[in-house]
């Protein structure tokens, strides 16, 4: 397994040919290849020069999820700073020939004034990444440094690559409860089947229990895992209209290439006393 620090990015491989690429800004992965295929979507106009959160990839995001109106993080941009501050590389904490993982490191200290000003907590945060032949696995680890708790939520804003989003549908959400974004957010209804993508969709399912399966064409190609506190799964696709007015969405027809199946806590706050460690993390095996 080879790690590879680059100005921007670190560049992981295996013996085997698999391959992930991670920006520094916003601890960002913007490529995963297994098999020779790309299992990440990208947006072609994808800002990587850190002046905006990148479209695409695995963006991170903390302390929120979305924008609230109150409460320390309204002055904060959509779903936090995490993913629009420069993380350092902490370097390869573990690696063999089936294996390589690699931290990035986050600190209240180096992250910029005004968001400092606007979330005046004292945190840590480090965030590993395992490349397998079979799976990419993101976790985080956010400890509170300061002497007085916070309130945070985190996510993995997943964008998954399929053929095309037509054939999808998303399973093992039957049943889960979710707020339904574009219908304003509230508490909606129980998901009766499998997830189908027919035009926009935002939706965030509250304390799935298991596993969620994309499957494609009857095929399962992605299948996503948790940890026990990463409880929530937001599945959204943009569609036509919303895709066409993101100035860094493209190609235009790309909304039929991606569906992000997000997983995070984010349906309630999480409460971090001082000194104390919380951790999540996420696996999408193919
Ligand atoms: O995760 C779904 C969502 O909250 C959507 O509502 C949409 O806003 C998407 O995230 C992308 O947000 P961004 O700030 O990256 O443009």
């Amino acid at each position: 397994a080879t790690f590879e620090t680059h100005s921007d990015r670190v560049k992981l491989s295996l013996p085997t040919g698999e391959t992930a690429e991670i920006l520094l800004h916003g601890a960002t992965v913007i490529s995963w290849k297994a098999g020779g295929e790309e299992k990440l979507w990208l947006s072609e106009k994808a800002v990587l020069d850190g002046s905006k959160a990148v479209r695409g990839g695995i963006p991170l995001v903390f302390p929120v999820f979305g924008k609230t109106t109150s409460g320390p993080t309204s002055a904060l941009p959509q779903h936090g700073f995490a993913r629009v501050s420069k993380w350092e590389v902490l370097g390869k904490s573990s690696a063999s020939a089936t294996s390589i993982c690699v931290d990035f490191g986050l600190g209240s200290e180096n992250v910029i004034v005004d968001f400092r000003k606007q979330w005046p907590f004292d945190f840590g945060l480090i965030y590993s990444v395992t490349l397998t032949p079979m799976s990419l696995e993101t976790k985080l680890l956010v400890r509170n440094e300061g002497n007085q708790a916070f309130d945070f939520q985190t996510l993995f804003h997943t964008y998954l690559r399929v053929a095309d989003v037509g054939n999808v549908k998303v399973l093992g959400l039957k049943g889960v409860t979710y707020r339904d974004k574009t219908q304003g957010g509230a508490e909606i209804k129980e998901e009766p089947e499998a997830v189908e993508v027919k035009g926009e969709i935002d939706r965030m399912y509250v304390q799935a229990p298991g596993e969620v399966q994309v499957e494609e064409s009857g095929k399962t190609v992605y299948t996503v895992t948790r940890t026990e506190d990463v409880k929530d799964v937001v599945v959204w696709n943009p569609w036509e209209n919303a895709s066409k007015n993101m100035g860094d969405f493209g190609p235009e027809t790309g909304y039929r290439n991606m569906i992000c199946v997000e997983a995070g806590t984010v349906s309630e706050w999480n409460t971090l006393e001082p000194q104390t460690v919380w951790e999540g993390g996420v696996t999408v095996s193919l």
